[in-house]
């Protein structure tokens, strides 16, 4: 049986949604976040690094979204439909894969940390400062850091009716995370086409499926 380790609004909500789309049986150990927005130390006892999402297999335990949804489509999706196999897309998936975690996340994460600094356990004669410095790190560097990928993602999906071209992939799973984060920042109206994305992979039914069970698919406080 392949078991999820899941903490609420999390990165683990994308494995519910791949092991959804799978077909395959599964079932899920819940953890919730503490005060602090981290996972409870239970974490640590199923991988040494305590982060959300953990899958384990038949006693393999495996860590990192991106590494567990390749596995996933290398173990499970006998007919390659949730993985391009050849040329462009191939490569575009690939692509999309790596970026969400190792470019996109990290200034999203920056910019969760900097919004939390005003709030951060120091005496409060100091929380306006930190607030005053994580704006002002926000407007002066960040913002301008996180349009660049807005615009990028936006464009890309102007042509293109999923992340790695025609069809539905594990970059689409992957990249929903980051893209919820995205949009919880943005200005009503903006990122059209990644609106659009947003609206076409909800209607799956692998994903509706994904919420019943794992809770919805959003980001913890204001990343
Ligand atoms: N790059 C890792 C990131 C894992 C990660 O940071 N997960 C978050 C949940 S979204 C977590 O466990 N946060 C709680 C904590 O850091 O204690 C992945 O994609 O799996």
């Amino acid at each position: 049986m392949l078991t999820v380790h899941h903490l609420d609004h999390s990165r683990s909500s994308r494995i519910i949604w791949m092991l959804e789309e799978l077909h395959v049986p599964y079932e899920i150990v819940r953890y919730q976040r503490e005060k602090t927005l981290l996972a409870p130390p239970a974490l640590k006892r199923i991988h040494p690094l305590g982060k959300a999402p953990v899958l384990v297999d038949d006693g393999q335990v495996i860590a990192e979204s991106g590494a567990i949804l390749e596995y996933l489509q290398e173990t499970y999706d006998a007919d390659d439909h949730l993985r391009p196999q050849a040329g462009e897309s191939r490569q575009q998936c690939r692509f999309w894969l790596h970026y969400a975690e190792g470019s996109l996340m990290p200034p999203l994460l920056i910019s969760l940390v900097l919004s939390r600094l005003g709030k951060a356990p120091v005496p409060w004669l100091l929380r306006p400062v930190g607030r005053a410095l994580g704006s002002g790190v926000q407007r002066g560097w960040l913002n301008g850091h996180l349009a660049t990928h807005t615009t990028f993602i936006n464009d890309h999906l102007s042509s293109h009716t999923y992340f790695a071209g025609d069809g539905f992939s594990i970059a689409d799973i992957q990249m929903s995370y980051p893209i919820a984060a995205l949009l919880a920042r943005a200005k009503q109206g903006d990122l059209v086409h990644v609106r659009g994305w947003w609206r076409r992979v909800q209607q799956r039914p692998a994903y509706q499926q994904a919420v019943a069970r794992g809770g919805p698919f959003d980001v913890p406080g204001d990343a």
